[in-house]
Order: C-alpha cells, then structure tokens, then sequence
C-alpha cells in the first residue's frame, strides 16, 4: 500500500498564499510517505535552479524588473521546462508532492490585473494534477506568521486578490484544508487526502491540464 512498483506515481499539488504552511507541510507530508516506503519526492514551482528560476528569483527580489506578462510567461516556461521530467517520474512510479503549480501562476498573475484566460493559455498542456490541496488562511493571519521575507506579492491587500482568484479556480479536483487549524491537525488531513489519491489514481491515466 502506498508503494507503486506497478502503478504510476501520484501529482500532488498544495497551493495557498504565501506564508499558509505550504512548504512545512510539504516537507512533513514528503517524510511522510517516505517512511510509508512510497516513492515519492518535493518539488517545488518556482524552481529558482534553472536559469529561467534565476530570472524569476531576481524579479522576486526586487533585483530587476520586467513586463508583467513577461514574468507570467516566464513562470509559465519554467513548467515547461520541467514537464518531461515530471511526467517520467511519474509514469515510473514515482510520486510527486509539489508546492505551487498552474494556479499559483494564474492567481497572482491575474490579481495585478492580467485576463484569466490569457494566464490560462500558457498553462495547457501541462501534466495535470490529480489533487490539489488548498491551504486556506486568511492574509492577515499569514502575515502574523513571522511576517513576510520582503519578496515582491508579500503584501496584505495584494494577498487578498490572490485569494479571491483562488477561489475562482477551484474545482473538482480541488480539496481545501483550513490553514488556520493546528499543524499536526493539518498534516493529518493531508497525509489521509494524499494517500486515497496515491490508491486511487493508479488505475487512471495521466492527462494534461486543460481547465
Ligand atoms: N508565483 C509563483 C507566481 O507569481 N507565479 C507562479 O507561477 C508561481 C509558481 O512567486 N509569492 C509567486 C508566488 C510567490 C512567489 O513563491 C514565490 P515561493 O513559493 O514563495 O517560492
Ligand atoms: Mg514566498
């Protein structure tokens, strides 16, 4: 159970604002399954160690500064470029758990005021997740959780946009967790959501995501 030498591993995907817990428990939930004797590893979007991530990670900090569509495609790229490797390791079992996706990419894209669609059309073709878990804390809550490290978005108002487009894209494959509840409480709930889906999409096949 849990272990997919037959099977394909499972897209995990756990998207919220920033400062939500997203990225203590992906590392929680990796460990996890790891000790579970699942294969599985964390990836994260951005990945600042291509060179596309290093143009995004500057932009973040504030170190250079570029067209607003120009950074969303460059997101976007930096899935791209990734998308084969993803799809190997999953179709060879290998489970994914990854912090931020598609929907990172449109929300706060569309929040500076970008069309929904527009955002959207780069993000097609992409190996589409089979759970996405939504970490849901409200900005004000988040920004008291040691504050923001400074980045370009961290800011309150600016949150609360990008919360309203979450909420906008949330379907079928969508399951929230509330954010706000106590850490073990939430790792607890991931680990039983992220093991039915790890179970049931073995007998699915992989599909692209096409909203
Ligand atoms: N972000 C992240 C985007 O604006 N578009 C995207 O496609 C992705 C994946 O980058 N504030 C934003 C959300 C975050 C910032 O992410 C850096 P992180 O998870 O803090 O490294
Ligand atoms: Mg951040």
């Amino acid at each position: 159970k849990g272990s997919s030498k037959s099977g394909r591993g499972a897209l995990i995907v756990l998207e919220g604002l920033d400062r939500s817990g997203k990225s203590s428990q992906c590392a929680r939930l990796l460990s996890f399954l790891e000790g579970k004797g699942c294969q599985a590893e964390g990836w994260r979007f951005p990945d600042r160690g291509t060179s596309v991530g290093q143009m995004i990670s500057a932009y973040l900090a504030n170190e250079s500064q570029l067209d607003d569509r120009t950074i969303h495609l460059l997101f976007s790229a930096n899935r791209w470029e990734k998308r084969a490797l993803m799809e190997r390791k999953l179709l060879g079992g290998t489970t994914l758990i990854v912090d931020r996706y598609s929907y990172s990419g449109v929300a706060f894209s569309a929040a500076k005021g970008l069309g929904i669609e527009w955002c959207k059309a780069p993000e097609v073709g992409l190996v589409a997740p089979d759970l996405v878990i939504y970490l849901d804390v409200q900005p004000e809550k988040a920004a008291e959780r040691g504050g923001y490290g400074g980045e370009r978005y961290e800011r309150i108002e600016f949150q609360n946009k990008v919360g309203e487009h979450y909420h906008s894209l949330r379907d079928s494959t969508w399951k929230v967790i509330d954010g706000s509840l106590p850490m073990e409480v939430v790792e607890e709930q991931l680990r039983e959501l992220a093991m039915n889906c790890i179970q049931e999409c073995q007998g699915r096949q992989l599909t692209n995501l096409a909203w």
